[in-house]
């Protein structure tokens, strides 16, 4: 904290010095005229900011009319320098951020750093909201007011969408056991048995388990998927929304989890694994189902090239979730706020922005930050499924890309756009879209950032419960527990948010 103030009072004295400061005298006139400030984190170390030197960024200003100016910062450093900006009253006159999108909307809200932007939408580039997942503008809607452009998504591609988790099998073991795809929980639990005792790679060893996860669950959500819930998304219960891991359907598929558990169906290293070894067993052959992205079967994601270095013939692929004892079938819908834009509550021109932003939407310029310009950097290939890359930049790696200018001008407002992956993993997207559970509430309330630490205590009890070494009623204690310790709290304030939104 001291440290933090001992910034502050320099960074305050070098704005007074450098005439930057509040109230400085500046000419509005002159201002007027200046170049929008973007401030944007998730710098490319090697982006080249000054706009001459730029091709990408120069392209963008002469085709919008507006001309802008970036000044990036690491992700690390925003917030502190964002609040530094704040207390000299000089901020910038928009940013962009990726992290804790909701509750810093509810914060800058809250400081007066920002200003509602659905009018300005409304009025200047309606075409944003062809892009933008409606479940993204509520979680940024407060008191009826929408205060950030989340991210969007390129509407024209069928793999654009938000939700990428869900459960990846080996398709190669199905069909060495002559089995198909599991449609309800049941049948993918006889799958998982086959694939533990049925020796599914037909090597004559007793070497394989049904279905790996790491300590943080992930793969074992599938289960509660089946009954309806993902642990942190939010249902309703008795009128209240509730979060999935308190609901009484979560611990019935506690109960299923330690069943197959004790079945020896799952892996059980499981609790004392992280994701990146939880990798490794895939790949080693050791499990044979898991929870992962629409990356995952891709033949050139690192997992899959790996496996057949000595599994020639391995397939894996993703299935559509499963259905449950209650008729319940959906996984989890993914998180539709990524990388967002706030308007700052002192841009003197928010309707500039807007002109910006709504050039962006316009045909296909949303790519123009991402693979440069249509005709000269790239061409859509002969199928109209991908791209074929024209220009010199666009053909060499990640390096040269930045160094043209990719990248970072795109987070002044970005698309989520898969077309380049989209023949290998359209296939996931549809088979995560077959069916998807609705989350009640997607944002963030104050209380989440008071009460960090409930949910891993939480966690925890479900873990020893799964292994065998406690009780149900040892569950119910930690649910009790976590309400005790803030999550009252939480739930009281995510219940009075959807009422006012
Ligand atoms: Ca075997």
């Amino acid at each position: 904290m001291y440290q933090k103030i001992v910034a502050l009072v320099i960074f305050v004295f070098a704005l007074v010095f450098s005439g930057y400061a509040a109230g400085g005298g500046e000419d509005i006139d002159a201002a007027a005229a200046e170049p929008l400030w973007h401030f944007n984190s998730f710098a490319n170390p090697g982006f080249p900011t000054d706009t001459e030197d730029n091709a990408v960024l120069q392209y963008m200003i002469e085709q919008s009319g507006v001309d802008v100016r970036i000044e990036t910062v690491s992700v690390d450093d925003f917030d502190t320098k964002l609040q530094l900006y704040a207390a000299a009253g000089t901020l910038p006159d928009f940013w962009h951020h990726n992290v804790d999108i909701a509750l810093n909307t509810a914060e800058w809200k809250a400081q007066g750093l920002i200003q509602p932007v659905g009018n300005l939408i409304e009025e200047h580039a309606p075409e944003l909201f062809d892009f933008i997942p409606q479940a993204a503008l509520d979680a940024v809607t407060i008191d009826g007011e929408i205060y950030a452009i989340p991210a969007g998504f390129n509407p024209d591609d069928p793999a654009g969408g938000y939700s990428i988790s869900g459960l990846v099998l080996r398709e190669d073991w199905l069909n060495n056991l002559g089995l198909s795809v599991p449609e309800t929980l049941d049948e993918l639990y006889d799958v998982l048995w086959a694939f533990t005792y049925d020796d599914p790679d037909g090597n004559g060893r007793d070497d394989t388990f049904g279905m790996g996860s790491s300590d943080n669950l992930d793969s074992l959500t599938v289960i509660a998927n089946a009954f309806g819930v993902h642990p942190l998304h939010w249902y309703e219960q008795d009128g209240q929304l509730v979060r999935g891991d308190l609901t009484e359907r979560y611990v019935e598929a506690l109960q299923v989890t330690r069943n197959w558990y004790e079945a020896g169906v799952i892996d059980p290293e499981f609790a004392a694994i992280d994701y990146a070894s939880l990798q490794a067993k895939v790949i080693n052959s050791q499990i044979g189902a898991l929870g992962a992205h629409v990356w995952f079967p891709h033949p050139r994601w690192h997992a899959l090239p790996v496996l057949r270095e000595q599994v020639p013939e391995a397939e894996i692929t993703m299935i559509p979730a499963v259905e449950g004892p209650y008729g319940d079938r959906g996984y989890g819908p993914g998180n539709a706020l990524l990388q967002t834009v706030w308007i700052s509550s002192q841009a003197e021109n928010p309707e500039r922005i807007m002109q910006l932003l709504s050039w962006l939407a316009t045909g296909t310029n949303h790519l123009v930050p991402r693979f440069g310009i249509q005709g000269v950097d790239w061409e859509y290939n002969e199928t109209g499924t991908g791209y074929n890359w024209l220009s010199e930049p666009l053909q060499g790696d990640q390096n040269d890309r930045v160094a043209y200018g990719l990248g970072n001008a795109g987070r002044m407002w970005p698309v989520i756009d898969r077309t380049p992956w989209r023949p290998e993993i359209e296939a996931s997207f549809e088979a995560i879209e077959a069916h998807l559970l609705d989350n009640k509430f997607i944002g963030a309330v104050p209380a989440m950032s008071e009460y960090t630490d409930i949910d891993s205590l939480l966690q925890e009890a479900f873990v020893l419960y799964i292994i065998g070494r406690s009780s149900i009623d040892d569950v119910r204690r930690a649910q009790e527990a976590w309400y005790a310790e803030g999550g009252d709290e939480i739930t009281a304030q995510v219940n009075a948010q959807v009422r006012n939104r």
